[in-house]
């Protein structure tokens, strides 16, 4: 399971689908320097656990951590992970305390979840719309903005291991799941051999291994393109 613990204190629980590219960026987070936490999987299909997460977070979007330690409610993945990088720091940091770095790795973020992650929402989501309610130019702007986003990184962006340097950052924890359902809405290895040798990395980490490992078990239900 999640969550399993090397400390003393679990104050902090994650309400998350193991599915959920955005929850992948935190449990990447999470897993990079094993912080305990309780594992709360939301069934947003279900009714009443979707009324109850709202009471959390109205947006009704996951992932959301609580901590009851520190009395916080922390929803928005990059928000999350920042919360995580100051209240419980581990070997890794996600944000450089180095200003411009910081800056470096909030711009990285910014970049995968606007021109990769949401348009791959956009993609996906069309296809769980019912058939006379597709919008085949909204998913065509779509394919062509991440189009885009590969392109740049193909051009060089990347020029080290991880987005902005030697360290594994926020920024990366962004990348993992926007290139990964990307590839899987648009396979781009082919096309884009430096974003796909990124995307290789990135699963390769220990905790983006672990997050896709106990993905699998769902993997049957990301919906296929009819
Ligand atoms: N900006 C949010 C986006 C979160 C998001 O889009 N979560 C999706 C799952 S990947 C969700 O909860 N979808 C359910 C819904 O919209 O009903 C974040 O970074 O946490």
């Amino acid at each position: 399971m999640p969550g399993s613990a090397k400390h003393v204190t679990r104050s902090l629980t994650l309400h998350f689908h193991p599915l959920s590219s955005f929850c992948h960026k935190v449990l990447i987070a999470l897993y990079e320097n094993d912080t305990p936490f309780t594992p709360q999987i939301v069934n947003l299909m279900d009714e009443g656990e979707r009324t109850a997460f709202r009471k959390l977070w109205p947006i009704g979007k996951f992932p959301v951590l609580r901590d009851d330690a520190r009395g916080k409610t922390v929803p928005e993945s990059s928000i999350v992970v920042e919360y995580l990088d100051r209240h419980y720091p581990g070997v890794t940091h996600f944000i450089p305390s180095d200003a411009e770095a910081a800056r470096k790795v909030r711009l990285n973020d910014r970049f995968f979840d606007l021109y990769i992650h949401l348009p791959m929402q956009k993609i996906v989501g069309d296809r769980l719309r019912p058939a006379d309610k597709k919008d085949p130019h909204g998913v065509a702007e779509a394919r062509a903005q991440i189009a885009n986003a590969l392109d740049m990184i193909e051009r060089g962006m990347l020029q080290h291991p991880w987005a902005i340097g030697e360290g594994f950052t926020l920024a990366d924890c962004a990348a993992a799941p926007s290139l990964f359902y990307a590839d899987k809405v648009m396979s781009f290895g082919a096309t884009h051999p430096n974003a796909a040798a990124y995307l290789e990395r990135l699963k390769q980490r220990p905790s983006y291994a672990r997050v896709l490992q106990e993905a699998e078990p769902y993997f049957k239900f990301f919906p296929q393109e009819s």
